[in-house]
Order: structure tokens, then C-alpha cells, then sequence
């Protein structure tokens, strides 16, 4: 059967003549109609908890720029504080969580099971957004993996080298392996719920892989990932997984395999042209394009597009930045991007 959107058809392994194009972050505070939505809604997580107006942030880099994906406005620390934990966002710095550092902060959490009361209104974006997108636009949900997520459970907050989880896998392993597996547990439950609701395709964020070295990336960055992708694919055999274990450097290599993933998200640390020798034999590859071009634009950004377009053209792939676009970015830019792929 022949599949008309063009992310799923990518997914499934199919080499396109111009690749389909979405942009981590897409909803965002670069763009003015959503600072508009976010003040009306109060707050960050107020935003995230209204289904309608998480609707409404989600389906606007859609109206403006016609990407091939969308995908839905919440955020990776909604499952902690699904599971218990406290969390606030402190505006113009970030997030902000109640810590864990010994065995009776991991005994308050809650269960896997007990997640969706919290996290039902974003089943109902989900259940929205497929009224509303368009019928050649896919549909994204999204978890954070359990390694980046516990990152932020362990400090507290975002940290530069995640300094707090390194020390609590050391300093009490039982713990931490604990923690996720708890969390490995919710996330199978939350991304399967989210399918049920009408995501088309998952994306798991393992946004600080990079920190994990040897034996340990096999056991906190892949183990989780494989498990989540089997039961997901036990359950929903149809919905292709995106895993996004950034700064994976030669790790990205196999990583697909030693996951099921069916693409694999890189960052710009890497080159396309390694990514087309190594990752992409695997199958579908995405990312690369450094944000900081959403910022500078210009004759750099085009002949960057071309570049990667060129590179991972004889095999499956989705164009997008190597990481979320920043606020100070100049939404023109990523017009110019868009068009450069487009046209390329
Ligand atoms: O002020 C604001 O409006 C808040 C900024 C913001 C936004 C727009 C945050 C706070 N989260 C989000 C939305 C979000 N977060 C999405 C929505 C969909 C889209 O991409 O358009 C997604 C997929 C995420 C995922 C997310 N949240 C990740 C993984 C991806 C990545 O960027 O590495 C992480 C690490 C977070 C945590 C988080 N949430 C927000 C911030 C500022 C952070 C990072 C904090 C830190 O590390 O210090």
C-alpha cells in the first residue's frame, strides 16, 4: 500500500527526491504568534496543560510555514511531575524540580500506571490535532528518555555535565537503577496512550546521551530505548520510532539496530556525510543543520541546507535542525531554509 505522507513513507525507509522537513521546536518563542498564545495562557505549564491553546501553539509553524510534521506542544518533564514529582518553570531560566537523592525521595513517587489522571490533557491535544492538521502532516508525540529525564529528577534543574546523576548511579546504584526503570515503565505507558490518541509517530529524547560513556551508554542510553521501542511496537506495530540520543558522536553508528528504532536523530557534532556512510545503511536519519543558522541566515545557511540535502540524498531521510532553534532566531530564516530543501 502506497503511504501519501511523505515523513511516514521516510520512516519506512523510502529515499525521496526532496525530504520532508520539520524543526525541533518548531512552537516557540522565535515566533511572535506564540508568545501572543503564551501570555494569554499565564504560564509555561498552563500552556502545556490547556489543550486548546497547546492546539493552537502546536498548529502554528504549520499555517506559516506548511511543515511536514507536526509536533504536539508539551514538554519531557511533564512525566515527573505525572509521577509526583514538584515542578515550576522560572521564566528566563528554566525548569525547576523537587530533587532525588536517596531511596526515601524515590519511594514518594508514584507508579507508572498512575500517570495519566495528570497527563490526560495531552492526550486530548493529540485527539485535536488530528481534527485539525492538515491530511498530508503528520502528527509527532514525544517523550524524554528515562536517562535525560532522570538527569532532571536527580538535580533538580538542568545541569551543564549532569553532575547530580552521575554521582547518585555511583554513590547509590540501586537507587538509580530504580529510578529508571520507573521511568523507562511510564514512558512506555505515556507514548502508548499517545498513540491511542492519535500520534502518528514518536519521538524519544535522549537529549544528554552524550554524557554517558562505555558500558554505561549501553545500559542507561540504549537498554531503556530498546525496551520502550519493544513494548511500543508489541502494542502499536504500525507507528514508526524516532530516537534521538544527542551527542552520541560514533555511538549513532548501530544505534538503530541496537534499539528497533526506525530513524535516528543526530546532532551537529557529527557530519551528514559520516551519518549517509554509518547510520544511515540502518535506515531513516534526521537533524544536522546547525540552529544557530536560524539565527545568521544568509548565503552560510543555504549552502549548509545543500549540503546535507546532497549528503543523505541516496538513502532515507527527514531534514531538520541538529537541535531545538533558539529564541533569537529570524523566522525569515527558516523560510529560507524551507525553500532552499524545497528547492533544492
Ligand atoms: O518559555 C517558554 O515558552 C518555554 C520554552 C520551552 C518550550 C517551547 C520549554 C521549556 N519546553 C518547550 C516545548 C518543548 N519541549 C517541546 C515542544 C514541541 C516542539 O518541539 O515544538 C519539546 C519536544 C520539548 C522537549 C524538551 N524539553 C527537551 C528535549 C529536547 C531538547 O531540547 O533537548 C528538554 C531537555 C526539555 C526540558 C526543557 N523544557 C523547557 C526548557 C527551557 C528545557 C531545557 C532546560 C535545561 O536543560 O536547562
Amino acid at each position: 500500500m502506497t503511504q501519501p505522507k511523505t515523513i511516514l513513507r521516510a520512516l519506512a525507509g523510502e529515499p525521496l527526491p526532496t525530504p520532508p522537513i520539520w524543526m525541533m521546536r518548531q512552537a516557540g518563542r522565535y515566533l511572535p504568534e506564540y508568545k501572543a498564545t503564551r501570555a494569554e495562557a499565564g504560564d509555561f505549564l498552563s500552556l502545556c496543560y490547556n489543550s486548546d491553546l497547546a492546539t493552537e501553539v502546536t498548529l502554528q509553524p504549520i499555517r506559516r510555514y506548511g511543515f511536514d510534521a507536526a509536533i504536539m506542544f508539551a514538554d519531557i518533564l511533564l512525566v515527573p511531575q505525572a509521577l509526583g514529582a514538584d515542578l515550576w518553570f522560572v521564566t528566563g531560566e528554566g525548569p525547576r524540580l523537587s530533587t532525588i537523592s536517596d531511596e526515601s525521595d524515590f519511594a514518594k513517587l508514584g507508579g507508572a500506571d498512575d500517570i495519566h489522571d495528570t497527563l490526560a490533557p495531552i492526550y486530548q491535544t493529540l485527539r485535536n490535532l488530528r481534527g485539525a492538521l492538515p491530511h498530508e502532516t503528520t502528527l509527532i508525540g514525544f517523550a524524554g528518555a528515562p536517562w535525560t529525564v532522570a538527569t532532571y529528577m536527580i538535580a533538580g534543574r538542568g545541569t551543564p555535565d549532569q553532575g547530580p546523576a552521575h554521582a547518585l548511579k555511583a554513590a547509590h546504584p540501586d537507587v538509580f537503577d530504580a529510578l529508571i526503570q520507573r521511568l523507562t515503565d511510564a514512558t512506555i505507558e505515556y507514548l502508548s496512550s499517545q498513540i491511542d490518541a492519535g500520534a502518528e509517530v514518536i519521538k524519544l529524547f535522549d537529549s544528554w546521551a552524550g554524557s554517558l560513556k562505555g558500558d554505561d551508554f549501553d545500559r542507561y542510553a540504549i537498554a531503556p530505548a530498546a525496551r520502550i521501542i519493544a513494548a511500543l511496537k508489541q502494542r502499536h506495530s504500525d507507528t514508526p520510532i524516532i530516537a534521538f540520543p544527542r551527542g552520541a558522536g560514533e555511538r549513532y553508528a548501530g544505534f538503530a539496530q541496537a534499539t528497533g528504532a526506525d530513524c535516528v536523530a543526530f546532532d551537529d557534532a557529527v557530519s551528514a556525510e559520516w551519518v549517509a556512510e554509518k547510520v544511515q545503511p540502518d535506515g531513516c536519519v534526521q537533524g544536522n543543520l546547525k540552529s544557530s543558522h536560524m539565527v545568521t541566515g544568509g548565503e552560510k545557511l543555504v549552502r549548509e541546507t545543500r549540503r546535507i540535502v546532497e549528503a543523505l540524498r541516496n538513502g532515507p531521510h527527514i531534514f531538520n535542525l541538529g537541535h531545538g532553534i533558539t529564541p533569537d532566531a529570524d523566522p525569515a530564516n527558516v523560510q529560507l531554509m524551507i525553500d532552499t530543501v524545497r528547492g533544492a
